[in-house]
């Protein structure tokens, strides 16, 4: 994404896109982390061909928890998907054996999701080979810059990282038996990590473009994105996942906020999100490949016309993590709870689509009593803010407007650090975020039948 950012503009152009999806091999999910590399590397020459003042600076940011393992500079495989369903069985096991869940939990405020870097660290059969471990969007700035870093926005999903000081928790990571040699320093967004490579910058045409810091956990830049103002606004980043919650200054690390899974991840300028990971657009786009169809505006639109009862059924099902047959574990779900399989395309869509709105509507308000903060207004971002008809039920259902928008609050969020960074914009979040409020198209939707 190519970002123009001043005091009175900010502007986003995709420069480049391409798919990066789950690669099935013998040992279990991957990801292609190579082929990001390279999509990377063609995406940077297309965006500094296209600006026309040149690039000030590049920021990169990913989903969290997954990594590279690497030794002496090499990586030593392609990273492991977190969707992997054999990833959550062993790590957590061999985990909770040496550290407690409440201790966990009282040391790094993470929820507990199965797939976090330490549960997979632990279960990695090829850790003892590796002397360094770097996340997603590090180990990218990594082969841009030949520095080791670890930012730490999303080194705090890593459950390694101590949630009152924000440094690696050193005590931790001995009684895991993970050498502490193995983590990169932490840096902060706004931090330069450093220069593009001489062949790098050659190859991309920019020589010496800045590699700054920023949100590099994509969540946390998509929470700079949202337009949020006041304390009684709540945020659902929403792409393939729902995380949905608060931004707050101090942890909640209550018993309460544990057994409801509400996290503490680390957000930009020393915030916390306060938010728990619901289901997302996975689903639908789950349901869509298996079925072989592209049109989901055509099928949201037949789902809004669907009358009668829709069934609602739980999202947070662990069987629905997995990539596969979304519809057929839908029918599961229902044949199990005695309830009616959705008929038609448009019904199961519709319920997806209710199911969902159902289930953030709970998780915000649990959120709220957790943090003792009432909700009065609800931001939608992401890409799934577009689903008119899916913001539209969440506002019924929770009684509450939401704004939807903006669609692009990662790529915004990432771009804004970045321009704060360099001088362009000046001030906190606030401003940041008044920015976003002046200058992107944004979407009220107001409750119709609250319930
Ligand atoms: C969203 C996200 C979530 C994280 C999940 C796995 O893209 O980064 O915040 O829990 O992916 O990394």
């Amino acid at each position: 994404m190519l970002g123009e950012v001043g005091h009175d503009h900010l502007r986003l152009r995709a420069a480049a896109r391409f798919a990066n999806g789950p690669v099935p091999a013998e040992d279990g999910l991957h990801w292609d982390v190579s082929a990001l590399h390279r999509h990377a590397l063609d995406g940077l020459r297309a965006a500094a061909a296209a600006a026309l003042g040149g690039l000030v600076s590049v920021g990169i940011d990913s989903w969290a928890v997954d990594y590279g393992l690497l030794r002496d500079g090499r990586l030593l495989a392609e990273p492991f998907h977190y969707r992997d369903e054999r990833r959550g069985e062993a790590g957590p096991r061999l985990v909770h054996e040496r550290v407690p869940p409440a201790e966990l939990y009282a040391r790094t405020g993470l929820q507990h999701l199965p797939f976090n870097t330490l549960y997979q660290l632990e279960a990695d059969t090829r850790l003892a080979e590796a002397d360094r471990v770097l996340l997603v969007p590090d180990l990218l700035a990594y082969w841009l810059t030949g520095a080791e870093v670890a930012e730490r926005t999303n080194a705090s999903t890593t459950g390694l990282l101590s949630v009152t000081s924000g440094q690696w928790d050193d005590e931790l990571i001995e009684r895991l038996g993970l050498p502490p040699a193995l983590l990169a320093d932490l840096v902060d967004p706004g931090a330069t990590i450093g220069t593009l490579l001489p062949e790098v910058g050659a190859a991309v045409g920019a020589p010496g473009l800045r590699v700054v810091a920023v949100g590099s956990h994509d969540t946390a830049s998509a929470v700079v994105g949202v337009p949020l103002a006041g304390d009684d606004a709540a945020y659902i980043s929403l792409g393939t996942w729902g995380l949905v919650g608060l931004e707050l200054d101090a942890p909640v690390l209550t018993e309460a906020a544990r057994a409801a899974n509400f996290t503490h991840e680390g957000g930009v300028d020393g915030t916390i999100r306060f938010l728990t990971n619901v289901m997302g657009t996975w689903l639908l786009s789950e349901t869509l490949r298996t079925w072989d169809r592209d049109d989901l505006r055509a099928l949201l639109e037949a789902a809004a016309d669907v009358t009668g009862p829709v069934t609602v059924f739980d999202v947070q099902d662990p069987r629905f993590v997995a990539p596969g047959d979304m519809p057929a574990r839908i029918a599961s779900w229902c044949a199990e709870h005695d309830v009616a399989a959705p008929a038609d395309a448009a019904s199961l869509v519709r319920s997806i689509v209710e199911s969902l709105a159902a289930a953030y509507a709970e998780a915000l308000q649990t959120a709220a009593t957790l943090a003792g903060r009432p909700v009065r207004q609800v931001h939608v971002v992401g890409g799934g803010s577009q689903n008119t008809l899916l913001c539209q039920a969440l506002a019924d259902r929770t009684g509450l407007p939401v704004v939807a928008g903006p669609v692009e609050a990662t790529a915004l969020g990432n771009v804004l650090v970045q321009g704060r960074a360099a001088g362009a914009v000046t001030g906190g979040l606030a401003e940041m975020r008044e920015l976003v409020r002046r200058t992107q198209d944004l979407r009220r939707h107001e409750p119709c039948s609250p319930r």
